[in-house]
């Protein structure tokens, strides 16, 4: 059978479980994927496109593939507006599959811009697709590389959609995507190093989250009775109400990092950037890397010992040393939980009376306690913004489940959140989703916010309306960090609850403290029938939260 590339790639698509695609007009193969019967999530731009589909690879711990397309080939306008969407994907290590048109043979070097050389430095593999025929070899390479190893984006560039092949000549079969176990050694050198620690730290990074390793990371820090802290973008691979959870930032965390003399870390890259903490005095911590990637050991800080492998695997086997070396007992559990207790109450009093805080205009934490109190936790699911909203949430809201909450954000692109509460959405249709932003964010957001309406979809947007721009405290308000990029219009001098609400949404402005609750009500209410909400949460500016531990505010 002869079929053309893009139908080719709309049919192996569907092999591969995806049943949607985001996408902004134009690309070639949209033609083929809509007549094949995928379904079209359009955005409002490029980089929307490219995000939702990269948040729904994060969402789903890569166990369903994100699929974007967005214009390219000469006039490749889509994908140099695309390109925020894919080095952010790159930068965060998220599995999306990029399909966009590529260079016609005979154009190239008409253009400035360079689309291979672009392409090469956000993603594991840009694909050129300079045969019809390698439309299978092509696609299962792909899916190889977004089901196996470390995670990242491909990209795929298609230079002649209509072009024709043999369908029947090598038929495509959907791939499994393959994993490594560790080596015993290893984990044995590993288990004594942890067994030997007066003070051992466990460091749970998104590793875990995309190898479904959370009850194997849980069974490991209970048996070995170790503390744990997790990465930004791992918030929720551990339950946060366990006893042994410390936290993601805040003065537990740094007090745990400097006492420990042993760290163990899964699943993160332990790259010290702008949303993580440096491990104090490494040098004088033995560090246990468990790591799916061999580049990241001894990347930064030096590698006492390197485990490589699945994530999951590493941690069965890692519980299993230790219940073998203890003979089933594991290490004596102490007083470790109490200590955890005792540094978390010690860091949360302060936020503890914010979320009760009655001052006006209101505290963002009195806002984020309030929607703690409004969701099931266990069934709803939260991402932040760049700026405040970050940084407060990532250092107060209990995270219950994994992916209740999506931390992002190696570099924090705003706009992001809007794309994952979409994503969210379509991952999980009856969950309670919500994004929380400020102005910058909300700004990022606009363009895109008739998309919710078009497709129903019933996400919350909560602003936390303080008219200025904040980003990276503390210090960064008025006279202080940023004096002359700071003042925006705020919620004197515009309504956006009216401009938003003008559009079809649910939207309400908050300014009462006790009204923050029915609210939210009242929006999830409203998104539980597929109509999006925006709240306007009048707020104070307060940039105050846990800091990453040895970077200096800035
Ligand atoms: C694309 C992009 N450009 C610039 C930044 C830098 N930045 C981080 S936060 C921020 C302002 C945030 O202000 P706002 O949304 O009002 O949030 P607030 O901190 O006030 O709650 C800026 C400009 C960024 N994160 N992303
Ligand atoms: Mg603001």
């Amino acid at each position: 059978m002869t079929i053309d590339v893009a139908t080719g790639i709309a049919r192996i698509l569907k092999q591969e479980g995806v049943d949607w695609v985001s996408t902004f007009p134009v690309c070639r193969v949209n033609n083929a994927l809509g007549r094949e019967g995928m379904t079209m999530l359009m955005l409002r731009d490029d980089r929307y496109a490219v995000a939702v589909a990269d948040a729904f690879s994060r969402i789903t711990a890569g166990a369903r593939i994100g699929v974007c397309t967005f214009q390219g080939g000469v006039n490749a306008a889509g994908l140099q507006y695309a390109y925020a969407g894919l080095a952010q994907a790159y930068e965060d290590g998220s599995p999306v599959l990029c399909i966009t048109d590529g260079v016609p043979a005979g154009s190239s070097g008409n253009s400035q811009f360079d689309v291979a050389s672009s392409m090469k430095t956000v993603s594991k593999w840009f694909g050129y697709l300079d045969k019809p025929e390698r439309v299978p070899e092509f696609m299962r390479r792909a899916f190889t590389m977004l089901r196996s190893g470390r995670p990242g984006p491909v990209i795929l560039a298609i230079p002649n959609a209509t072009a024709t092949y043999d369908e029947t000549a090598d038929p495509y079969r959907p791939v499994k995507g393959w994993k490594s176990a560790p080596d015993p050694a290893d984990i044995r050198a590993a288990v004594a190093l942890l067994l030997e620690a007066r003070n051992p730290l466990i460091y749970a990074g998104e590793g875990v989250i995309y190898a479904g390793a959370s009850g194997e990371l849980k069974a490991l820090a209970e048996l070995a009775n170790v503390p744990v802290i997790t990465t930004l973008k791992a918030k929720g691979a551990f339950p946060e109400n366990h006893p042994l959870f410390v936290g993601v930032r805040g003065d537990q965390v740094e007090h745990f990092l400097h006492k420990s003399d042993a760290i163990l870390a899964v699943g993160s890259s332990l790259s010290p950037g702008r949303f993580s903490h440096r491990i104090p005095d490494a040098a004088k911590k033995n560090i246990i890397h468990c790591n799916v990637d061999e580049l990241h050991i001894n990347k930064i800080y030096p590698t006492a010992q390197a485990v490589i492998g699945d994530a999951r695997m590493t941690l069965q086997a890692l519980r299993q040393e230790v219940s073998d070396r203890t003979s089933g007992a594991g290490r004596p559990v102490g007083t470790m939980a109490a200590e955890v207790k005792a540094a978390r109450d010690k860091g949360f009093a302060k936020y503890r009376e914010l979320m009760a805080s009655d001052e006006k205009p209101i505290n963002p934490y009195r806002v984020y306690g309030d929607l703690m109190k409004v969701l099931d936790l266990h069934n709803s699911f939260v991402t932040h913004e760049s700026g405040n909203t970050r940084d407060q949430l990532s250092t107060v809201f209990d995270t219950l489940i994994p992916r209740g909450f999506l931390g992002w954000g190696n570099v924090s692109t705003l706009g992001f959140s809007l794309a994952a509460a979409i994503a969210a959405k379509k991952a999980s249709p009856n969950r309670a989703t919500v994004a929380v932003t400020g102005e910058a964010g909300l700004g990022y957001m606009l363009g895109n916010l008739e998309v919710l309406l078009r497709e129903k979809l019933g996400v919350t947007v909560a602003h936390i309306s303080n008219g200025g721009f904040a980003g990276y405290g503390p210090g960064f308000w008025g006279p202080g960090h940023d004096p002359f990029t700071h003042a925006v219009l705020g919620p004197d001098e515009v309504d956006m609850s009216k401009v938003i609400g003008a559009l079809g949404f649910h939207s309400e402005r908050v300014r009462e403290p006790t009204e923050i609750i029915p609210a939210l009500r009242r929006a999830l209410a409203a998104n539980a029938s597929g109509r999006p909400a925006y709240i306007e949460f009048v707020c104070c500016q307060y940039p105050v939260y846990g800091q990453w531990v040895g970077r200096s505010s800035e």
